[in-house]
């Protein structure tokens, strides 16, 4: 099997849900550093211009987004599973959380720390990726609200883990607990464990659920530079897509399309629909760096549409 390789930054708490899945499976993998800020010419030249991270390659695969991460390292290493009460669960309640608490832990997170993020950081988010200005002045009046969502919130937490303990879902750590540890970790990581346990009455059933979560560590990483990674990818071939159920959409393989997020960075990518099934579309791009890769993305969260003028194409 091709080697694992996740692009990732260590502040970045979408990247820790991956680091704690490769803990989890106990797996070897390449650790590719990127800048918190873009330009990331390396990284773009795989994923056709997909702009968030993590983002996760095997070969000339190359998957985009943590949903279709989590999807791909079950393929590759399907036990111990991220789904061992089943996927539906733990899905919804992973798109809920991280849609739910992504703009107030970053308002309690800038609260604490917003002083101290460059000022490229935050221009970066506010034109690329969030639409809105997350400097401290700027999210100050509504910390209150933050604060408010994130609390009732981590209430439900509890009542889960109260109700099914000791993971989110039942006896066994699934996809759900990776999932909503991952922006306490943020805040909890930067700003002082005791400081956000009191700010958000988080109690001891929180923190020693995140600790359990913890524990699952980072399976075995091992540095890889970003030259290397595209490197991997020029001399593999894509794999054959192995999907599911039909794909109910209608847009036929050898369409071109574009691949949307439909939250935030809504930067298209556009390639050759390769193949498609409910949960995950996926794309051939011909990268200049790379040759021809196939591109990963999920179905919740993205917009798949034929590109401007699009046909059959004869590269798919
Ligand atoms: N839905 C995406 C969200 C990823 C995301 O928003 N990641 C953050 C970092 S934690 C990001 O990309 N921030 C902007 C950037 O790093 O360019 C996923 O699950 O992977």
């Amino acid at each position: 099997m091709a080697e694992i390789i996740l692009h990732h930054y260590d502040l970045s708490p979408f990247s820790e849900k991956i680091r704690l899945a490769l803990g989890l499976k106990g797996l070897d993998w390449r650790s590719v550093k990127v800048d918190p800020v873009p330009p990331r010419p390396a990284l773009d030249a795989l994923t056709g211009g997909y702009r968030r991270v993590p983002v996760l390659q095997v070969g000339a695969d190359i998957y985009c987004d943590t949903e279709i991460i989590f999807r791909a390292l079950e393929r590759l290493a399907p036990e111990p599973t991220l789904y061992p009460t089943g996927e539906g669960i733990a899905k919804a309640l992973s798109l809920w959380w991280d849609r739910a608490t992504w703009k107030p832990a970053i308002g309690v997170l800038v609260h604490h720390i917003g002083e101290h993020l460059p000022e490229a950081f935050l221009k970066d988010r506010k034109e690329n990726y969030l639409g809105y200005d997350i400097s401290k002045p700027a999210m100050a009046p509504m910390l209150p609200a933050y604060v408010q969502q994130l609390a009732a919130l981590a209430r439900w937490l509890s009542s889960m883990l109260a109700e099914n303990g000791p993971f989110l879902t039942g006896g066994r750590i699934s996809a759900a607990d990776i999932t909503c540890y991952h922006s306490l970790w943020l805040l909890r990581a930067n700003c002082g464990a005791e400081m956000i346990d009191a700010q958000l009455g988080l109690g001891p059933d929180i923190a020693d659920w995140m600790a359990r979560v913890a524990a699952l560590g980072h399976g075995r990483p091992a540095e890889m530079t970003p030259e290397a990674a595209l490197a991997a990818a020029g001399a593999a071939e894509p794999a054959a897509p192995t999907l599911g159920d039909n794909d109910p959409s209608g847009i036929a393989a050898g369409t071109r399309v574009t691949v949307t997020p439909d939250d935030n960075a809504r930067v298209p990518v556009t390639g050759t629909l390769v193949a498609a099934d409910t949960q995950e579309a996926v794309v051939a791009i011909d990268s200049p760096a790379a040759g021809r890769l196939h591109v990963h993305f999920p179905r919740a969260g993205f917009e798949v549409l034929p590109a401007a003028g699009a046909g059959a194409s004869r590269a798919a």
